[in-house]
């Protein structure tokens, strides 16, 4: 019988980052940095108007278009939930 060999993946783990101290997840930029080194940005910086990621994705305009109006509708959401949950 065989056995699955086990799924760990050095290339994956370099991209993957711990979470926040708060426990927000935390994203790798896509391309590494001049060391090789995959920089962990925060949710909040992505879109920022700061560049974070050694090439610039977090501020891609084209990305930061769809992720604001997503954030845009996620917030108003979000609010009608708690508004809904605090007038129970
Ligand atoms: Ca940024």
């Amino acid at each position: 019988m065989e056995v699955a060999q086990s799924s760990y993946d050095p290339r994956a783990e370099s991209t993957k980052c711990p979470p926040a101290a708060d426990g927000m997840e935390r994203f790798a930029c896509p391309t590494p940095d001049r060391q090789g080194r995959y920089r962990c940005i925060d949710d909040h910086v992505l879109c920022d108007g700061f560049i974070d990621c050694p090439s610039g994705e977090d501020e891609d305009r084209q990305a930061c278009m769809f992720y604001k109006t997503t954030k845009a509708h996620l917030d108003v959401l979000a609010d009608a939930l708690l508004r809904w949950a605090r007038g129970r």
